[in-house]
């Protein structure tokens, strides 16, 4: 079905609501009531929303986020900004970072993880969206925040890939896809004395338990943070001692893409000779060990588990890394798309719109309305909206961009993902990266005018 310019627009203006309905000034809910804080690439995702509206405010969005930045450049996965009217578990209290002397001083709070980089792409989008008449003043904004991205970067291709591999090291589920079955056999292995007591508040919250991981996976969630609580964060101390180490190839992926659009920036920020040698030695690397991740015979990238040091061979999202990184040659291109139109991804025949599920149904893993184990999520199509852009698949581009506003008009709201055989909404209403993502593609016209 064709998306009109009249529902293009609706779409536009219902999106600005969810953001400002979510907006808490400076920086905004991931969601309004299952997630009250600030989230890392949930921000850089809503920072590209608010540039449609304001650049200014875009800005401050990023620079509260990296207000909170670590002294080793990590850029935490949660900073904690409600107040406890707002109950989130698990809270500050579970990470107890504030004593680590690497995270920032009280009164900020923070976990002790991290998310996909996401935040250069949203630093890009900010500046091309910015109208003659703010470039002075947001190019001194990006000037003073372009650093810390690099360090933010350092740290990802430093303590994140002490083997140089160009492959980042995720230590939680929580560092981007919870509950994928990528990390099932990894955390099956670790032997889990019960953490603490706790209670969840998600299920309660969403009041339908099966969307959302189980109290198997919340039990080794919360072991491992008690773990990385025990190492005090420091990254040497868990590369040496902890269970969960996987290669990422979807992380990595999202690093080398970040790693080129600091690159495209680096006049604007006036970024030196030095940056500019470091950002290329970290993209040249993390394409050459995605090429190196790929697996023809499947036409996916691998997961790579440090601890059990096996492949994680799994049909998901993940496995077009190569396409994420917008970096595949014309033969590897040719293989992924036709593997991401088959029947095993968007091609299937019972799906409601030709999108990506975050699990392939042909995976024996694979759950239609539970979380990262199948349903749509709308930002990882916008990655990948960008990536088929830069790789000159414009037509395929345009249909991810209908078909994903469709689902987002014909469900009515901007739902944190999607069911794929029947497009019905699922996990928190309001969710403001899908609001912000909406907003980015209802501006665009067909062959990416407005070119991401
Ligand atoms: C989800 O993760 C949080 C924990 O961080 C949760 O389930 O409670 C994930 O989808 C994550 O990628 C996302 O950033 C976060 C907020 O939208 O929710």
């Amino acid at each position: 079905m064709a998306v009109t310019a009249e529902t293009r627009a609706a779409l536009r203006d219902q999106a600005a609501a969810v953001l400002h309905g979510n907006d808490a000034g400076s920086w905004t809910k991931a969601s309004p009531l299952l997630y009250p804080h600030q989230w890392s690439w949930d921000s850089a995702f809503i920072a590209m929303g608010w540039a449609h509206l304001d650049v200014g405010r875009a800005m401050t969005e990023l620079e509260q986020l990296f207000a909170a930045q670590w002294s080793t450049g990590m850029v935490p996965h949660i900073v904690f900004r409600a107040g406890s009217d707002q109950p989130y578990f698990p809270g500050p209290e579970w990470w107890d970072s504030a004593s680590v002397p690497a995270a920032p001083r009280p009164p900020i709070q923070t976990t002790g993880i991290c998310q996909p980089p996401v935040h250069a792409l949203a630093l890009q989008r900010i500046w091309q969206l910015t109208p003659a008449e703010r470039q002075p003043e947001i190019r001194a904004r990006v000037q003073a925040l372009y650093p810390k991205m690099v360090a933010w970067h350092r740290y990802l291709a430093t303590q994140r890939d002490p083997e140089g591999s160009g492959l980042v090291t995720a230590y939680h589920p929580w560092e981007g896809t919870d509950n994928s079955p990528r990390w099932d056999r990894a955390l099956a292995r670790i032997e889990v004395a019960k953490p603490g007591p706790y209670t969840r508040l998600d299920t309660k919250e969403l009041g339908d338990a099966s969307q959302r991981p189980t109290d198997w996976d919340y039990d080794r969630f919360l072991w491992l943070v008690e773990l990385l609580r025990k190492y005090r964060y420091d990254d040497a101390e868990i590369y040496r001692h902890y269970p969960f180490l996987i290669k990422d190839v979807f992380f990595s992926a999202v690093l080398v893409a970040a790693n080129d659009a600091l690159l495209d920036l680096a006049d604007v920020a006036g970024a030196g000779d030095g940056d500019r040698a470091q950002l290329t030695g970290w993209l040249d690397r993390g394409r050459q060990a995605l090429v190196r991740s790929f697996d023809a015979q499947s036409g996916l990238c691998v997961d790579y588990d440090v601890r059990a040091r096996e492949d994680i061979r799994l049909r998901t999202f993940a496995g077009f890394a190569l396409l994420f990184a917008a970096t595949a040659d014309a033969a590897q291109r040719a293989i992924l798309l036709r593997v991401l139109d088959s029947t095993d991804f968007c091609g299937n025949p019972d799906f409601r719109w030709r999108l990506l599920p975050s699990t392939s149904p042909a995976e024996p893993a694979f759950e239609p309305h539970n979380y990262w184990r199948g349903p749509v999520w709308p930002v990882i199509d916008w990655l990948l909206w960008r990536s088929l852009i830069l790789l000159n698949c414009a037509s395929r581009a345009d249909a991810l961009r209908r078909d994903s506003l469709d689902q987002i008009a014909t469900s009515g709201q901007f739902a944190e993902y999607f069911e794929p055989f029947t497009g019905a909404a699922l996990g928190s209403p309001r969710q403001s990266w899908t609001a912000a993502v909406a907003l980015d593609w209802s501006v665009v016209e067909d062959s990416g005018a407005t070119r991401p």
